[in-house]
């Protein structure tokens, strides 16, 4: 059985016609990246779905890996987010009208849940592609940052485990010659998707070299620290 990666988009929301996230999904649906097929979903910015929609995502495409992909006009470049915080708080409702103010994504949940893609490693290869592109310390407060938490909840006990997280991308040009040119940073979605199949091959790749922590624990060379000083 051929290696999957989900790959999911959002759709247009607030004051943008198009969503680059939902054109670059769509673009890479069923193409094979790094030796992965890419399953794609796009989601509607509805924060009331968003748990139960990632939930079925995972669940029919049963994938390695999984990465998200959402719009956060004015960034200048990709955006490798680091941490999910457990805060709801929209500046505008999400599609269907719903506002959420102070709000935790999760009741009870941990204040923040920390991505589990290799960031360094996959900026590192940004850089070598030539595209652009950073860790960044805040996903905001809206869908996001609700999907990164959210997914990262639903994979946290995966075994083997299924590296999760999520990219910010720029607008595109044609948008930016809407918002204002003079203030607006752009990309294109030639140079988006290069950084995305980057990210995909990137991952794949170090999914193919590590040994997973199951096949570790199985060959008996790996001791948590303090067991070993027990057992001596
Ligand atoms: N960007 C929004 C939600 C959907 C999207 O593409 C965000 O940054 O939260």
């Amino acid at each position: 059985m051929s290696r999957k990666v989900l790959l999911t988009g959002f759709e247009p929301f607030g004051p943008h016609l198009v969503n680059p996230s939902e054109l670059l999904a769509r673009s890479l649906e069923g193409r094979i990246v790094g030796g992965c097929v890419v399953g794609v979903r796009v989601f509607p910015v509805e924060t009331r779905t968003l748990q139960d929609r990632i939930e079925a995502a995972l669940r029919e495409e049963q994938p390695a890996f999984v990465i998200g992909v959402g719009l956060a006009a004015g960034r200048a470049a990709l955006g490798l987010e680091r941490v999910a915080v457990n805060v709801l708080d929209f500046d505008i409702p999400d599609a269907v009208g719903t506002m959420r103010k102070n709000d935790p994504v999760q009741r009870g949940g941990p204040d923040g849940r920390l991505a589990t893609l290799p960031l360094n490693e996959i900026v590192a290869a940004w850089g070598e592609a030539g595209v652009p592109g950073y860790v960044s310390d805040s996903a905001g407060t809206y869908l996001c940052n609700q999907w990164l938490y959210e997914a990262l909840a639903l994979t946290a006990n995966a075994a083997p485990p299924i590296p999760t997280g999520f990219v910010h991308v720029p607008v595109l040009p044609a948008q930016a010659v809407q918002l204002g040119a003079d203030r607006t940073p752009s990309m294109t979605l030639d140079l988006m998707r290069r950084g995305l199949e980057t990210a995909i091959e990137t991952i794949a790749l170090l999914l193919d070299t590590k040994p997973t922590p199951s096949q570790r624990a199985g060959d008996k060379l790996w001791f948590p620290r303090g067991l070993r000083e027990v057992e001596r």
